[in-house]
């Protein structure tokens, strides 16, 4: 049994899982209409991790023997000037929800609430891949600058991403 403060806290979480697959899944519709294919799926694939991490969450609350909440959905934007700006974005969207993680797990910690800590160890440690993945392209992206034959070298690379459940 989690304690009230820690199911409402884990709750909006979970919220903004959804609301992270909301923002990855405009950004696949906007690589796709500026042409890029690749990076399209890319932001896919991001689309569905989201989907598992807002799911990982649904399920522990419910384990814990929640009755969740879905919020108000917040809308998210469709236009990017680049794969630039896009990446820059996902990266700094992703230092938010590993601070987020971070919050909640101190919380954890004061509560002495060692499910739920071990519960958010898997999203510590995936907090660290993903943050690292968008150094990577972002690092790439940098070198090309607006060299359209080495962004679409980029896109190919970006293309190659699969979901793996
Ligand atoms: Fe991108 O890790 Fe969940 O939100």
């Amino acid at each position: 049994m989690i304690s009230s403060s820690m199911a409402a806290a884990l709750n909006k979480h979970m919220n903004f899982e959804l609301h992270s697959a909301n923002i990855y899944l405009s950004m696949s519709s906007c690589a796709n209409e500026m042409g890029f294919k690749g990076a399209a799926t890319w932001f896919m694939v991001q689309y569905q991790e989201e989907m598992v991490h807002f799911m990982k969450f649904y399920n522990y609350l419910v384990d814990q023997g929640v009755n969740i909440s879905i919020l108000a959905s917040t809308a998210v934007p469709n236009t990017y000037s680049s794969l630039l700006d896009m990446f820059t974005k996902t990266l700094a969207h992703e230092q938010t929800i590993t601070g987020c993680i971070n919050d909640l797990t101190e919380q954890a910690v004061q509560e002495r609430d060692h499910a739920t800590q071990i519960f958010l160890q898997w999203f510590v440690t995936e907090q660290i891949e993903e943050e690292n993945n968008d150094r990577d392209i972002l690092a790439k992206l940098k070198i090309v600058g607006t060299d359209g034959h080495g962004l679409l070298m980029i896109d190919s690379e970006l293309g190659q991403r699969v979901f793996v459940p």
